[in-house]
């Protein structure tokens, strides 16, 4: 990165109270814990910074700063503080004001904010374009462009229906501020970021280059983040496809082990949930109101529970519906088979699987005669398919967000986000992977065997279904 020995870009994110400002600053930085976010004005009383890295060196120092309140107010005293007749630039007349009384009484806020700006290479002047443009905005903003540096507005809540988008791009475009950002800080573009940042180095193209290497980085970063969050989705699904539940031939026994298996497989998709939720910087408290392991209605439904098959569109087998069994299969060995028959499913195994031992055991065992559970198709479809879901919602959602983490109508079939969602399409219709066929028949894969190992072929079985889980374009 030739910009290495530059000074980090410091930028002040300014604007009017209650706009967004400190909710830009934790989706620029992808913390949701920095700052206070309160939907009242005068949340944020203090500057508070925050960086951002490329291969740890820091590049660009945010600062959050109070909102303004009473732009008309300060431009009137603004006028109070030359003489007659007296003409002094802007950042002159912000230096004057900083040292007048009344800085630090009644404009303490604003000097705060005006302070900083003063000190930082731009401003970034966040909108709630809900707001109708006042004279309070248009005199902030005139304060603000007074500093002499660039800024950028950053249009927030542009997903709004009550957003008047036009009537802000004029106002800004009459006080000659022409470079403009859509920047939604609850749920940006996936693009975002990059518009940001290419819209801030035409207006500071000593940075250029600095900007260039943080967009790439985020690019990087994203690809990155996704590759390790389809690798969690393939580690989920191959541990539960390979996973065979030996029980004795009794009906107890075998509702006992049911039971087991539907616990086992619940905290082992609760496990995934955690490690995307993780990977991507949130929380557990971004995810449900419900508290996991999931068993609640929608989305958070019983794994095993016919309704989520149905729900998200999978063909329900009248098998499955039925209740005590459902979503395990039985497989019952009986002792009726052969020597012969047995020795030829020996050497096949040896000759097809390398870890014949182990297998031999298994076949053995099943010779003897027992039982074994393994978890459907279905069930492994819908894991398939909750995740990726939950994955889309994650790529999409900003550090802002409060709400929890909609998921519902990625889960209908019917539903326009689903259409973004063709990977999980396939997983509805689709024969499974062949990567879960070959799985089936390697029990020491799941992690929940006793026997498991961690050989090359399982590897390349994850990385495999892992590429098959990246959406497309991705
Ligand atoms: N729907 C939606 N809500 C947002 C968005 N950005 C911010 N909010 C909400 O707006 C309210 C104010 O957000 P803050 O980030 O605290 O605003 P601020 O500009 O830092 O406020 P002060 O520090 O008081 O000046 C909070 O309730 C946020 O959750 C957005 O893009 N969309
Ligand atoms: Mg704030």
């Amino acid at each position: 990165m030739s910009s290495r020995e530059q000074q980090p870009l410091r930028l002040a994110v300014v604007g009017h109270t209650n706009t967004g400002k400190t909710s830009l600053l934790r989706t620029l930085t992808r913390d949701s814990g920095f700052g206070v976010v309160e939907d009242s004005p005068g949340t944020t009383r203090h500057v508070e910074g925050a960086h951002l890295l490329v291969d740890g060196v820091v590049v660009v120092e945010l600062y959050d700063t109070p909102g303004m309140e009473d732009g008309i107010a300060l431009l009137d005293y603004f006028d109070q503080l030359t003489q007659p007749g007296e003409r002094i630039d802007g950042p002159e007349r912000i230096r004057r004001f900083l040292q007048s009384p009344e800085s630090k009484k009644r404009f303490e806020q604003e000097a705060r904010v005006l302070h900083k700006l003063l000190d930082c290479d731009a401003g970034l002047y966040v909108v709630d374009v809900r707001d109708p443009v006042l004279g309070k905005h248009k005199d902030e903003l005139a304060i603000l462009a007074s500093c002499g540096h660039p800024i950028l507005p950053i249009l927030n809540f542009t997903h709004s229906p009550e957003q008047r988008l036009a009537d802000w791009r004029e106002a800004l475009a009459r006080l000659g501020l022409h470079a403009i950002v859509e920047f939604d800080t609850i749920a940006p573009a996936l693009d975002g970021e990059a518009q940001l940042y290419d819209k801030l180095a035409l207006l500071m193209d000593q940075h250029a280059g600095l900007l260039q290497a943080l967009k790439n980085d985020i690019a990087q970063q994203r690809d990155i983040r996704r590759h390790d969050a389809t690798r969690l989705i393939a580690e989920l699904l191959i541990d539960v496809a390979a996973w065979h539940l030996p029980c004795e031939p009794d009906e107890t026994a075998l509702e006992q082990a049911t039971l087991s298996l539907r616990r086992i497989v619940r905290n082992r998709e609760n496990l995934c949930v955690h490690n995307l939720l993780k990977r991507y910087n949130f929380n557990i408290r971004d995810f449900s109101a419900q508290a996991l392991p999931l068993d609640g209605e929608r989305w958070g439904m019983d794994l095993f529970h016919p309704q989520a098959l149905k729900d998200v569109g999978i063909h329900v087998t009248k098998g499955m519906a039925a209740g005590a069994m459902a979503g395990a299969t039985l497989d019952v060995f009986t002792a009726g088979i052969s020597l012969g028959a047995a020795t030829l499913l020996g050497a096949a195994a040896g000759g097809l699987w390398q870890g014949a031992d182990k297998l031999g055991k298994r076949l053995l065992g099943r010779l003897r005669g027992y039982q074994e559970l393994s978890v459907d198709d279905p069930v492994l479809r819908l894991l398939a398919i909750r995740q990726l879901t939950l994955l889309s919602a994650l790529e999409q959602r900003g550090h802002a967000a409060q709400s929890p983490i909609q998921l519902e109508s990625g889960l209908n079939p019917d539903a326009s986000a689903a259409s973004n969602l063709a990977v999980a399409d396939a997983w509805r219709q689709q024969a499974l992977p062949d990567e879960l066929q070959e799985a089936r028949s390697q029990p020491q894969w799941s992690s929940f065997d006793a026997n498991h190992t961690t050989g090359p072929r399982r590897e390349q079985a994850i990385r495999s279904l892992a590429a098959k889980l990246a959406p497309s374009g991705a």
